[in-house]
């Protein structure tokens, strides 16, 4: 079999980021050399139409050494991870697959002279004591979730591999995403996605946070833009290695569902929070990215606002 020379491996491709990030490499590299990796097949027809797909669990590394007979991958995407609230109902698993998975991917990538790879971090390796506002990018780092603890254990461990291995590993903090394409499993930004939705379907939400919780969030969009951009920036660009602070804008839940009532002011939220709230009070409620935007010239282009519009624009085009 001949193999297809220049793949670019997304693993966890069917999750909120992956079936975006998926679309828009293969809009870049060519629908053939973007393979779609993940453990179950994808139900987005678009992803599962445009190109190759393949079963791996990121925890048996067989699946990934017998992706070889097949392709020479070069690149790797690795976003399959236990987000913050379902880490805390197990968090040894969460653990297990958030570290062992990264370690997996790791080795393969040296194994296989993978040229780059991409794990993503977040906002949630921050911890109580850490400076809320405008938290910098090295500071007091001290998570108390499973999925903070091994971000910020894996962030240690990409930087560790590039210093000592050579291994070319880039890195984004990001925080809470939001998109209309596909929904966010198991984090404690996700009401920011589920409002919209809610909004059109019911004109009312229930929030499990409290009207005043300010959290860092991104619209999809500037997301697959700052990845592409760090992924494409020259290696001498890429200054940090562990991973990068970055930020578009932070809002609450009061101030969303304002934003909201500009195109459905018969609106209404109402606020019941559960343990998700502990979670986000450990949070920053905005991040200092100016590393980012000097490095490799980072720059969102979504505030609220325009994320409102476009995100309501969208819904109600798919629902119609
Ligand atoms: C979560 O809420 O767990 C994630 C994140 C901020 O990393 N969206």
């Amino acid at each position: 079999m001949t193999k297809k020379p220049h793949t670019i491996l997304v693993i966890g491709a069917c999750g909120q980021l992956g079936s975006e990030l998926t679309l828009e490499l293969r809009k870049i590299y060519g629908d053939a050399n973007v393979v779609a990796a993940d453990i179950q097949y994808p139900k987005q027809a678009e992803l599962r139409e445009s190109g190759p797909f393949e079963i791996v669990d990121v925890l048996t590394p067989q699946h990934l050494t017998d992706l070889t007979s097949k392709y020479k991958v070069k690149q790797i995407y690795h976003l399959a991870a236990i987000l913050s609230a379902t880490g805390e109902k197990n968090p040894k698993f969460a653990w297990r697959l958030n570290m062992d998975g990264l370690f997996n991917v790791l080795d393969f990538a040296l194994e296989h002279k993978v040229e780059k790879v991409y794990w993503p971090s977040s906002i949630a390796v921050f911890g109580p004591n850490t400076p809320r506002e405008n938290t910098p990018q090295n500071t007091i780092m001290d998570p108390n979730t499973v999925y903070g603890i091994s971000k910020q254990a894996g962030e240690r461990w990409c930087e560790y591999y590039f210093l000592k291995y050579g291994l070319d590993v880039r890195s984004l903090r990001y925080p809470g995403l939001i998109g209309y394409k596909a929904l966010p499993g198991g984090g404690t930004t996700d009401y920011a996605v589920d409002i919209y939705h809610q909004a059109l379907a019911k004109g009312t939400y229930k929030c499990f946070l409290s009207e005043h919780t300010r959290l860092p969030m991104m619209y999809m969009p500037d997301a697959l833009k700052g990845t592409l951009d760090l992924m494409h920036a020259p290696a001498e660009q890429v200054k940090i290695r562990s991973s990068y602070n970055l930020a578009a804008m932070s809002f609450t839940p009061e101030e969303i569902a304002g934003s909201i009532r500009r195109h459905y002011p018969d609106f209404t939220i109402t606020y019941e929070p559960d343990m998700r709230q502990q979670i986000a009070d450990s949070w920053p409620q905005s991040i200092d990215d100016l590393a980012a935007r000097q490095d490799w010239g980072w720059k969102p282009q979504y505030d609220l606002h325009t994320m409102t519009d476009d995100m309501l624009l969208h819904l109600k085009r798919i629902n119609n």
